[in-house]
Formats: structure tokens, sequence, C-alpha cells
């Protein structure tokens, strides 16, 4: 760092995919409130205003400083006239009277509480909300007809939303290693999503599965539940099987960013003495260690309810997949929309299609990928946008 510069040059991509987006950054005072209107407007459904205050938000995590002043946003990129406003009424007052009052307002926090129960989504979330009810105890008192992920969801409200930590990750881990190595020798077990990226807690845990011999990965789901169940340790599971390779609509365009793999979406039973017992992790030296080994057993219960979700994917696919899951779901957004916009490619968890050489393109890694879409390689660890 040269001692005479004053503000420092900052070259801001407007792609989050062409930027370095570290987890703890220097501006959350200013992207925890864009993101609470964010969050407010899934909450009315409003993609393109939710997406646009999660792109400012964004820009202002791949900052190297902290912003202090208007004038050091100058020439960022995605910084819409309504982000300005926040940032600024933040910088000038501490708060923004937008994001305080949205915060305290009974119908966020409604839409907060109703969709915090698994398998309630923002439509049936405001449904509700005008119906009266504000809290999962609502939906038990007044007998709402719940489907069998929102019976789970209201039972497990309260593990599931209690962050699941690095180590109880490990511990799924190593359940997820020992049920799958046991229905298929030789299956490769990728942690996925927040965990990869090196976040400390995640809402989930998310793991992808394949075989390096194409096709035996197929209906392997089915045999990974089945022993998971016989061993006690599921307490919701619905499985979806591929449907890739039925799909009409082509493989490189799913509808929306959902893709086709055999999918499991899963809570599991965690013993709560094996999270606090296992000194080997601890001792361990990849960034799963923890500095405190006393946790609490929670709600004096011997387990608590976990979500995990497992993935299957064909080996040729693996590349694409592990980039899809590894989000951040900004960071893939974004990837998605470099690839359509600038290099005129389409890019999903499955393939990459190059529309103008009319063919797809292969991919054995990641690196694979960013260099077919003309990026540098950003590591899990950089994708936190
Ligand atoms: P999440 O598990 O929802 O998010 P996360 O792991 O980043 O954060 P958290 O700690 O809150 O769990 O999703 C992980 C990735 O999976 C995300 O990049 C999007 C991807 N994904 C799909 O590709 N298809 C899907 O159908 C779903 C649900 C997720
Ligand atoms: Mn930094
Ligand atoms: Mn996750
Ligand atoms: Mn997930």
């Amino acid at each position: 760092p040269k001692p005479t510069e004053v503000t420092p040059a900052v070259i801001m991509k407007s792609y989050a995919c062409q930027r370095r987006t570290p987890l703890k950054h220097h501006n959350s005072f200013l992207t925890e409130a864009l993101e609470i209107l964010a969050e407010n407007a899934e909450f009315s459904e409003n993609e393109g205003r939710s997406v646009a205050f999660r792109r400012s938000a964004s820009v202002l995590k791949a900052l190297p400083y902290v912003v202090r002043a208007m004038n050091e946003l100058k020439d960022l990129p995605c910084l819409g006239e309504h982000s300005l406003r926040v940032i600024k009424e933040i910088l000038e007052d501490g708060t923004s009277s937008e994001v305080e009052s949205t915060r305290q307002s009974e119908q966020f926090q409604a839409m907060k509480a109703l969709t915090g129960v698994f398998g309630v989504g923002a439509r049936t979330a405001d449904r509700w909300f005008r119906e009266g009810l504000r809290s999962p105890e609502d939906l038990i008192r007044t007998g709402q007809k719940l489907n069998h992920a929102q019976q789970a969801g209201v039972q497990y409200y309260t593990d599931l939303n209690t962050p699941v930590t690095e180590k109880e990750a490990m511990v799924i881990s190593d359940i997820v290693e020992k049920a799958v190595k046991a229905v298929l020798p030789g299956a490769i077990i990728t942690l996925t999503g927040g965990f990869r990226r090196g976040k400390e807690v995640g809402h989930d845990v998310d793991f992808l599965i394949t075989h390096p011999e194409e096709g035996a990965e197929e209906r392997l789901m089915p045999k990974i539940v089945n022993w998971l169940e016989d061993q006690g340790l599921l307490l919701y599971q619905k499985t979806t099987r591929n449907s890739y390779l039925e799909s009409k609509d082509g493989p490189a365009r799913p509808p929306s960013n959902m893709d086709r793999f055999e999918r499991c979406f899963s809570i599991f039973k965690l013993e709560q003495a094996q999270v606090n017992s296992d000194t080997r992790l601890e001792a361990s030296s990849c960034n799963f260690g923890t500095t405190d080994g006393t946790q609490e057993c929670h709600s004096g219960s011997s387990w608590r309810a976990v979500r995990v979700d497992l993935v299957v994917s064909p080996y040729s696919q693996f590349a694409f997949a592990t980039l899809g899951w590894t989000g951040s779901k900004l960071f893939e957004r974004e990837l998605r929309r470099w690839a359509g916009q600038e290099k005129g490619m389409s890019l999903s968890s499955h393939a990459l299609y190059d529309s103008k050489q009319q063919r797809y393109l292969h991919a054995i890694s990641e690196e694979d990928i960013f260099a077919h879409l003309g990026l540098e390689y950003i590591p899990p660890s950089e994708r936190n946008a």
C-alpha cells in the first residue's frame, strides 16, 4: 500500500461473478439494511426489486474499505437511486427510516415468521397473513390445512430456525458419507452450499453425490434414504427423481433456476451427544475445527432437527452441479446472466450450451466452466455475493 494514496482506486466489475466477494466484509451496516428491503420485496414477490437491492448490497460486500461518504460510491456499478437514498440516510443519520419501519412492520415480521416454516413460500405466507395469521402458533390454533413438509416445518420450527453450526455440519457429513458408501462404494460426496463457501453457520447442510462410473448413480437416492431411515436418522424426507432426460424444454433451460437432479429435501435427527463428544473433529485440521466443545444441549432434548439437502448428479454433469449448488444464490444468478447476456451461452446446473457454436461445452472442473465463460476463476470462499 502506497502511503500517499488517499482513496483506494477500486475497479468494480458489474457482474458479481466477475468479482471476489469474501464472507466477511467491511460494510455490513449497509448491506444488512439493503437486504431487509430485498427480503421485503421477496415477500411481495417483487423479484426485480429484490434483485436490485441484492445487487447493490453485493457491490458493497466486495469493497475493500468501509464506506464513509457518498462520493466514495460514485464509480460503482449497480447502485440504483433507491439504494443510494438508503445508503445516504444511513451514512448521515445512522439508520434508514424505511428500513427501520419495514423491520418493525407487522407484515414483515409475520411474513418472516410464516416463511420461516419449512415448506412455506411467500405466496402461502401472504395468503395466511391476509387471513389474519401471524405465526406458526396461529397455524396450529386455527387448524390450517398443512402439507407434509409444512407439518414437519411447524413441528420442528424452533430447531429448523436455529443455525446449523460447522461442527454439526461435520457430524452430518460423516453420517451422509457412511450412508452413501454403504449403498454405493466408490461414490464421491461433496459438501456444497454455504458451508463450502466458508460460512460458519447455515440454515441447512447441502451435499452433492456422484460416482466416477457414469450410470452407477442412477436411482441412488432411494437407497441412501432407506439406509438412513433404517438407522432412524430421518424425521422427514421428500425425494424427487431425476427428470433431466425426459425434459422437453432443453437441458440447459430448466424452468427458473430449479434443476432436474435426483434430490432429497430432508430433516435429519441429529443426536446432540454425537456433536458434543466428537473430539476427533475438533482435532482435525480442516476449517470445521471449533474452539468450543462445550455446546449446550438444545432445549433439554437429546437430539435436534437439522435440514439436509442431498443431490445426486451423473459424473459428466458433476462440475456444473458443484458450481450450481455452491452458491451464493446471487452469484449463481449472475453467472447465468453473464453467460446469457455477455457470451450467448446458457448455463444450468447440468450443462453449458454455446448458442453460437450450437454445442454443449464439456467441463470436468469448476475451473473449466469459468474458462469457457471467459471469467477469472473465483474460489468458493469468494462467491459470497
Ligand atoms: P441454500 O442451501 O438455500 O443456500 P446456502 O447454502 O447458500 O445458504 P444457507 O446457509 O442459508 O443454507 O442453497 C444452496 C445452493 O443450492 C444455492 O446456490 C442454490 C442451489 N439450489 C439449486 O441449484 N437448486 C435448487 O432447487 C435449490 C433449492 C438450491
Ligand atoms: Mn477485506
Ligand atoms: Mn445451504
Ligand atoms: Mn439447501
